[in-house]
């Protein structure tokens, strides 16, 4: 099977597939998109002309993350969802919950002032909490031995709040102890590690100047 996916450089979701590949070891080429100059084609491959998307022998397309992450997950009879039925809804109920906790981390970076930073921060924390409650309380993975799909969803948003850590402090380890336990051992993993092209700490940068200019964050970057 011919596989190519389609991303731009610095999105979160289309680094959870990059990571599912390299975990898998599936070989797929990879065609990078500018953001900000998006090609008439994308719009008619995916509804929204959104990243990620994977073309199947260039002529089937599936879009959206979860979608892809599942759809390599069964072409390698991975095992990357539980076996378990009720673990599995867990799994796949937590990786779209991934998403929103995603986009709430957006919401940290784009701040425009420290109120609105504050609300970001206790929205982000809210919604990380569920994370935590369902995490398994043996690790080493957020699901218990295996790393899962949860792990590959939550791993760009671990990368992402460790470098803005760095900045501002953002989460306390006590309170989030099964997310603190499984962020090392995902975050060194060389499937995540390689999902970035180039360095994570100026892409990061570039991000935070991309999304919050002027901003609380920004402006604690130096
Ligand atoms: N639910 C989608 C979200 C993908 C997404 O938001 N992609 C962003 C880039 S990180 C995008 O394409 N944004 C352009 C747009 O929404 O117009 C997934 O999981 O694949």
């Amino acid at each position: 099977m011919n596989l190519e996916l389609v991303l731009f450089k610095a999105c979160p979701f289309a680094q959870r597939v990059v990571i599912i590949l390299d975990h898998l070891g599936v070989s797929c080429k990879r065609t990078f998109v500018n953001p900000s100059d998006r090609p008439d084609w994308l719009f008619d491959l995916s509804p929204m002309g959104q990243v990620p998307l994977i073309k199947i022998n260039d002529t089937q397309v599936i879009f959206d993350s979860v979608a892809i992450g599942e759809f390599l997950n069964d072409l390698t009879h991975g095992t990357l969802l539980s076996a378990d039925t009720l673990e599995r809804g867990i799994q796949r109920a937590l990786v779209e919950w991934a998403g929103t906790c995603q986009r709430a981390f957006g919401e940290c970076i784009a701040a425009a002032d420290e109120k609105a930073w504050h609300r970001a921060i206790d929205d982000l924390s809210e919604k990380l909490s569920w994370v935590e409650k369902l995490a398994h309380d043996s690790g080493p993975y957020l699901m218990g031995e295996r790393f899962s799909l949860v792990d590959a969803a939550m791993a760009p948003l671990f990368m992402r709040l460790q470098a803005l850590h760095h900045v501002v402090p953002c989460y306390d380890s006590e309170e989030i102890p099964k997310m603190a336990r499984a962020m090392p051992v995902i975050l060194t993993m060389q499937a995540v590690q390689g999902s970035i092209e180039g360095d994570f700490s100026r892409i990061f940068r570039m991000m935070v100047a991309g999304r919050g200019k002027g901003g609380y964050v920004d402006s604690r970057m130096g």
